[in-house]
């Protein structure tokens, strides 16, 4: 007699990375990749982060054994949107989507693996202005939360944008009106994203000239999103075959 096999699924960041690319895609922003073993130059010079500086700590990294050069575990996507703007400098106006694998050297615990997804985003061209990522996140969030997603902004600091922001998507779960909700802790707002203006030394440091054009960036952890989006509070069980997470969602 035959015998019946449970049906396997896609993992959910797999399902997440396809989704939230989808609405990128509808929005005209192509997929980017590039290598995850990177060099400083592209994981941290590029992006003034340099060697001195205390905000490359906030970075651990994973160095590997050198051989020729000292190369590391990317500990963004970002070194992605370096390579690409080099490639495309002379073909402005460009908007990319980056999802990937990304490490860091740290400790595990509920909210902190190893290794992460994240997705990062880029436009640069004429004209282009925070108000326009602000636009692009509205459409973005109401796609993948429904249409009464609303997003804000708040002043942050990063080394690769100028002005930086903080960025929060309303919390779609009691859209404010639970004092004690799990996601929101009752604020109705959830922190998922950071962005801003690309900072004019990343655009010169790929030979874009920043007085004719401007771009915008964000990131975000994929993780974080598949945990918000399906309960899930131990970023560990993304990772460890937990047959929970193996059912159709
Ligand atoms: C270039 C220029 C600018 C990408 C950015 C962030 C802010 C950010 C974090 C969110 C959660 C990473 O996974 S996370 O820990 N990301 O806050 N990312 S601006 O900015 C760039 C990238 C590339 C060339």
């Amino acid at each position: 007699m035959e015998k019946s096999h449970p049906t396997g699924y896609l993992h959910p960041i797999t399902q997440t990375i396809r989704e939230a690319v989808s609405i990128w895609n509808d929005l005209g922003f192509e997929v980017a990749e590039g290598p995850e073993i990177e060099s400083e130059y592209y994981n941290f010079d590029a992006l003034n982060i340099p060697a001195d500086h205390p905000a490359r700590d906030l970075w651990d990294t994973f160095w590997l054994k050198p051989i020729k050069d000292r190369k590391l575990l990317r500990t963004h996507t970002s070194p992605v949107q370096i390579r690409f703007m080099e490639k495309h400098k002379n073909n402005l106006p460009i908007r990319i989507i980056v999802p990937g694998k990304t490490f860091r050297h740290e400790a595990t615990d509920a909210t902190h693996e190893a290794q992460f997804f994240q997705m990062e985003g880029l436009a640069v061209g004429k004209g282009i202005t925070l108000a326009n990522m602000k636009s692009v996140l509205i459409t973005f969030f109401k796609k993948l939360y429904g249409p009464n997603a609303e997003v804000r902004f708040r002043p942050s600091f990063f080394p690769f944008t100028e002005p930086s922001v903080e960025i929060d998507v309303s919390c779609f779960k009691c859209l404010g009106k639970d004092a004690h909700c799990p996601l929101c802790k009752g604020t109705g707002w959830i922190e998922v994203m950071g962005g801003g203006m690309v900072n004019p030394k990343v655009l010169l440091n790929v030979g874009i000239d920043s007085k004719k054009y401007t771009g915008f960036a964000f990131g975000f952890g994929l993780d974080r999103l598949v945990m918000l989006k399906y309960g899930v509070d131990d970023i560990r069980s993304l990772y460890s075959g937990d047959l929970r997470l193996w059912q159709p969602l």
